[in-house]
């Protein structure tokens, strides 16, 4: 009998110890920096930009985490990282978190012990063409030769595409998004598939982006954001909440020039956001002033948006879906209270 309770009390202790949940923000609190994983070099979300450091979209995320935590968004070490590594360096922890237009699926998150905090962009898979080619839709690509990169949604979609409209297609697949462009850009394949972001971002590389097009055929809903270990549910409420303090502050208003304004506010959403009402921040294990620090290092998610990928961007993408919700879009937060 008292052996038995004895392997039970033992059992709770190896149980109970196996169950504490990994520390994430106290080892990038004692490190003093975050460590990302971002993409190899992508235009509008994560490349290095004039002065070498590195800037965009899912950069700008990784920034406000730091904001967040450091109140300093420079406290941020970047490992550029290719398809087919991402996930592997998340699981083996050399990164904190991955925020590289990585894409949401049931798969990802059932086979590699990860989950994805929030979809920071609304994206779907489509196809660049040459010009000269004169196709105007996708269902033209019959027989051709499609280059897209390995270990990417962007492969597995294509087999689903044609094979739902019953048509033959070849495709050719790289390791790198650079040798894959190299391959599309010599002339080796008649199509480069992707994120349609990310056909923008790479049209504007090539040597004569005016000859290419990105057909208007849209194959696939690719929900992209920041993923983390499984193990971890303060870390994923702190990534998480980010995405949506950021959607918040551009829903009631908040951004980097006016925050002083409406630190003086006296609407209790846009108290609760900022910390004067509440202790949001701290039951997150961060401060209570958290989201000022975002917004006023890095901006709402509207700032985020525009300054990267939008109409003043290179890229010049219209919001679209990624639109908020009260605006025609999806991106919607749930409320900060
Ligand atoms: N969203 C898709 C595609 C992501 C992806 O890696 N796309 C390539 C297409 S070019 C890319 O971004 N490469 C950039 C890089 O490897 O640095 C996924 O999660 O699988």
């Amino acid at each position: 009998m008292a052996t038995k309770r004895f392997v039970a009390v033992l059992a709770c202790i190896v149980l109970g110890a196996t169950a504490v949940p990994a520390q994430t923000l106290k080892s990038v609190k004692d490190r003093g920096r975050l460590i990302c994983g971002v993409s190899q070099g992508l235009l509008g979300f994560s490349a290095p930009g004039e002065q070498g450091q590195w800037v965009g979209f899912d950069v700008d995320f990784c920034r406000a985490l730091a904001a967040a935590i450091f109140n300093d968004p420079s406290k941020v070490a970047y490992v550029p990282l290719s398809a087919n590594e991402r996930f592997t360096a998340l699981q083996s922890k050399s990164i904190d978190v991955l925020s590289r237009n990585s894409t949401w699926t049931l798969g990802r998150e059932a086979e590699l012990a990860i989950v994805f905090a929030a979809t920071t962009y609304y994206d779907g898979q489509g196809f660049m063409v040459p010009k000269a080619l004169n196709i105007d839709s996708a269902p033209e690509l019959a027989d051709k030769t499609i280059c897209t990169q390995s270990g990417t949604t962007s492969e597995a979609n294509l087999a689903d595409f044609f094979r739902n409209n019953r048509v033959n297609y070849k495709v050719s697949t790289f390791a790198t998004a650079e040798e894959a462009l190299n391959a599309y850009g010599g002339g080796r394949c008649d199509a480069f598939s992707s994120d349609v972001s990310q056909l923008h971002a790479l049209r504007l590389t090539l040597r004569a982006p005016a000859d290419h097009v990105v057909l208007p055929d849209v194959i696939s809903k690719e929900p992209l954001g920041p993923c983390v270990r499984q193990d971890d549910p303060q870390w994923q409420n702190i990534v998480k909440w980010t995405h949506f303090a950021m959607v918040n502050a551009e829903e009631l208003g908040v951004n980097r020039g006016n925050i002083d304004d409406a630190m003086k506010s006296q609407r209790p959403d846009i108290r609760r956001l900022l910390g004067l009402e509440g202790n949001y921040g701290e039951q997150l294990g961060l401060t209570g002033d958290w989201v000022v620090r975002i917004i006023r290092q890095v901006g709402n998610y509207d700032e985020v948006y525009e300054r990267n990928v939008g109409a003043a961007s290179k890229l010049a993408i219209p919001r679209g879906i990624n639109s908020l919700w009260d605006r025609g879009g999806i991106q919607y937060a749930p409320p900060i209270r």
